[in-house]
């Protein structure tokens, strides 16, 4: 797929005083993917709302794009062990903070590595359920560990990448939980106490504070249509200003 593009050469406006516009052709196919990450405490529905970006893009005029859905935890195979090992119910021994938070970086060290990169450099447009702040909203401000050395060590997992936008489904806590409840499903860390998930949530709310250009909250205590809604302008304003729509 190919398009054109211009761009005006200043110095030449200068020494004859009128405007030089060049065409050049841009190959839109060698273009870097885009991370869209979703966001939130649990029952916030990340999973629904995923599904129907999904949809709507498939829909829209992006039969022509590569699209992937991908998580973390648990995004390549050995995410997949990780991701067992870290929420079944009965881990069998108390597991030590560090050594979740150690779990969950080596689960996006080689999610990055084996297939995030690869897929990017393709020009893909990636929808990733979880990735950097969960670490900070859940390892950092629900267990407490060292803000500093999660970014750091959020650093070393991704060598640098960071989610070109970030969907923050913000939900009250309870009702999350009240959510996942119904469901019957419960994990360990979703067994965890309410102020946990109250600290969890507070880190979300300053990630999204200290990241307003790229973090978008979302009111997802709404019916599931208007949040999609929503979403959808979120995501249409981004791909015109990427150059996805032109
Ligand atoms: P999902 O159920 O949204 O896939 O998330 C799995 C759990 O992993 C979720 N916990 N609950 N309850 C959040 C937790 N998690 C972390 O604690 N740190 C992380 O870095 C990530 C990616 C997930």
């Amino acid at each position: 797929m190919r398009h054109l593009d211009f761009i005006i050469i200043p110095n030449l406006a200068q020494i004859y005083g009128r405007i030089y516009i060049y065409f050049i052709e841009v190959e839109s196919y060698g273009m870097k993917g885009k991370l869209i990450v979703f966001e939130g405490v649990e029952g916030a529905g990340k999973t629904t709302q995923m599904q129907r970006l999904i949809h709507w893009l498939q829909l829209s005029c992006f039969q022509k794009v590569r699209l992937v859905a991908t998580r973390e935890p648990g995004g390549t195979e050995l995410g997949k062990g990780l991701r067992h090992l870290l929420l079944k119910q009965d881990p069998g021994e108390s597991v030590s903070d560090v050594a979740e938070l150690l779990m969950y970086a080596a689960d996006r060290a080689q999610h990055v590595e084996t297939f995030l990169k690869p897929e990017l450099s393709k020009g893909t447009i990636v929808l990733c359920d979880r990735f950097t702040d969960s670490t900070i909203a859940y390892q950092g401000y629900g267990r407490n560990l060292n803000l500093n050395l999660i970014k750091q060590l959020n650093a070393i997992a991704t060598g640098g990448l960071e989610s070109d936008l970030t969907l923050w489904l913000d939900i009250n806590v309870e009702e999350g939980l009240a959510r996942v409840r119904a469901r019957g499903e419960r994990d360990r860390i979703e067994q965890a106490h309410l102020q946990f998930h109250k600290r969890v949530q507070q880190g979300f709310t300053e990630l999204a504070e200290e990241n307003q250009s790229r973090i978008f909250r979302i009111d997802a205590d709404r019916p599931e249509d208007a949040i999609a809604q929503e979403i959808q302008g979120i995501v249409s304003h981004k791909l015109a200003a990427w150059g996805y729509l032109k």
